[in-house]
């Protein structure tokens, strides 16, 4: 295996053994495999986009499966290996519609040929045997011949240290633009670019003629579609469950048993609170889902009761004190320890050998959660963490109703500088940072967050400038969107030609995929000058990591003293 994925990664430069996440070497090569199959079928879905031809099924295949590839999402030998067998039917019923519909396509090999003749029927010998990528032929049933593949289609398939950073850099882009897809996607909302620039980014790291400097517009071209799909999910959230509002989320517990909600689906959220009504079972979030109580239509719901503990990687210690049943909604999984592991549910694109699975919605019918409201009802209530309330619900609509005080507080001096301080928590010492740089941030000074970031300052008393609480939640991670729809209206109201001259300075902690994106659309934005921590992806090559300097002031950390002296100057 090597994977290097994420902000963890071990030594700082790859898991190869085993990921420090938990991932093992074989899931670790069955989801490269999976990458490679989602790329075969990319170059047919492309090809049947021009050729007018829908491809409902492959475009909503390939999102899942890279959402299921993100860091901490699945780590299920099997689930990998179903995933694989049915992307090569995917691919081939693309490829059998676009021969259906006249259009050629190359011939496989003899070998793939008898098989995909068996799949479709329609595959006629005289079809030209152009050149094609192998992920578009390649063929296998069985889970060996997936091993053997496997090792040959990984991360170090591509020799060119430059060209394998840039097609990563694209490769997490685009996995974290496809789990907000999948949100997106959940409550009815899609958009047919960004199907096609997933597909169109994924045949690209297969195309060998492609230079670095036609990488790096691509890499940029997908800050574009991040930008997109953030704005795609924030309407579906906000046109399902309303704009957020400022909300006061209670962090103690109550005296019933309890559900625990993770991850950032929050559909199930919205359909385990329907079924949990008058059962006596309470609700709590965890980690990301701790935003959806700044959410209108989840207020209604009196045993939604609040949110309990901290961020994802906190869990092993967190779902044990809980005592009730957990539900993991999206990534932020950790391998669960065996005292509460029987207690631990997924469901969705989650996966993780031996938990118990929700089905999926089947005929627009909501998925069943009666097994787990039973589980609960056997279970102690959860056991005190803390006491108190943090206030969120920053999103755009909430601060941009306050933008009078806002702008009168910049104008008087009473707010010298905004800090984005969005992005991911995680399990490293070197995190600590985050809270220091908020504790020594001076008092004229405020913090917009969203992501699992915030757990490293929400609870602390940072105090408020005029009523205005200096930490300021937009929420999960995709509502970064939040904060850079905030910083382009202060930037018109203030009557800038550049959003850089704004009182805004970045410092911007990352984990996983989804902080790719993010990052991405911020430079897409024409954000400059954003620090990045706590340190830089091991994926970019020196030669990458100078591009991102020299166009784009990005820069690491250092310790929070002379980093807020830098941002203040
Ligand atoms: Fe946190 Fe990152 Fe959204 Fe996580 S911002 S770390 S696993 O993404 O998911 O919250
Ligand atoms: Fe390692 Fe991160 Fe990849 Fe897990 S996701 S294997 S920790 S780089």
């Amino acid at each position: 295996m090597f994977c290097y994925q994420c902000q963890e990664t071990a030594k700082g430069t790859g898991c190869t053994m085993r990921g420090v996440c938990g991932k093992t070497a074989e899931v670790s090569n069955l989801q490269d495999l999976l990458m490679y199959t989602l790329k075969g079928i990319s170059v047919y879905a492309l090809e049947a986009r021009q050729a007018k031809i829908a491809t409902p099924d492959a475009d909503k295949f390939i999102m899942e499966g890279l959402f299921a590839t993100i860091t901490n999402a699945n780590f299920d030998k099997e689930h990998f290996i179903l995933l694989i067998k049915q992307a090569l039917i995917v691919r081939d019923n693309v490829k059998a519609a676009l021969v259906k519909a006249g259009v050629k396509v190359e011939a496989a090999n003899d070998n793939t040929k008898s098989i995909w003749q068996k799949l479709t029927n329609l595959f006629t010998a005289d079809e030209t045997a152009e050149a094609s990528h192998d992920s578009t032929l390649w063929f296998a049933d069985n889970a060996s011949e997936f091993e053997k593949k496997a090792a040959t289609v990984g991360i170090l398939a591509t020799e060119n240290e430059d060209v394998r950073s840039l097609r990563e850099l694209l490769t997490y882009g685009v996995k974290g633009m496809a789990a907000y897809a999948e949100h997106a996607y959940t409550l009815g909302y899609m958009e047919d670019g960004i199907f096609a620039f997933m597909q169109k980014a994924l045949v690209a790291t297969t195309n060998d003629k492609l230079s670095a400097d036609d990488l790096v517009a691509l890499v940029m071209e997908c800050g574009k579609y991040g930008v997109d799909v953030m704005a795609l999910l924030d309407k579906a959230n906000t046109s399902t469950y309303g704009n957020p509002e400022i909300t006061k989320v209670n962090i103690g517990v109550r005296n019933n048993p309890g559900i625990l909600v993770s991850g950032h689906d929050l559909k199930d959220l919205e359909e385990l609170l329907e079924q949990t009504q008058g059962t006596g079972v309470d609700v709590y979030t965890h980690g990301e889902m701790l935003p959806a109580h700044y959410y209108p239509a989840f207020k209604k719901y009196t045993n939604f009761a609040g949110n309990y503990g901290n961020a994802w990687w906190l869990q092993d210690k967190e779902f044990e004190t809980f005592n009730g049943p957990i539900l993991m909604t999206t990534n932020c999984l950790v391998p669960p320890k065996a005292s509460y592991k029987e207690r631990v549910y997924v469901t969705g694109v989650v996966g993780f050998e031996g938990l118990k699975e929700i089905s999926q919605r089947k005929n627009g019918k909501p998925k069943d959660f009666a097994a787990l409201i039973a589980h609960a009802k056997k279970c102690p209530p959860p056991k005190e963490l803390e006491q108190g309330e943090i206030v969120g619900g920053f999103a755009h609509n909430q601060v941009l109703a306050l933008a009078d005080k806002v702008v009168d507080a910049v104008k008087s001096g009473a707010i010298k500088r905004f800090f984005v301080m969005a992005g991911c928590d995680g399990r490293v010492k070197s995190r600590d940072y985050y809270a220091d740089f908020a504790k020594a941030l001076p008092q004229d000074t405020v913090i917009l967050t969203a992501g699992c970031a915030k757990y490293r300052y929400n609870k602390l008393p940072l105090g408020d400038i005029g009523g205005i609480p200096r930490v300021l939640d937009a929420g999960q991670c995709n509502d970064s969107y939040s904060l850079a729809v905030i910083a382009l209206k202060l930037k018109e109201v203030f009557g800038l030609d550049d959003v850089n001259k704004l009182p805004i300075s970045y410092n911007i902690a990352w984990y996983e995929q989804k902080a790719v994106i993010v990052l991405l659309a911020l430079l897409y934005l024409g954000v400059k000058d954003i620090h990045l921590g706590p340190t830089l992806p091991a994926f970019l090559s020196p030669n990458v990591a100078k591009v991102l300097v020299e166009q784009f002031g990005i820069g690491g950390i250092s310790n929070p003293e002379d980093d807020i002296k830098i941002f203040m100057a």
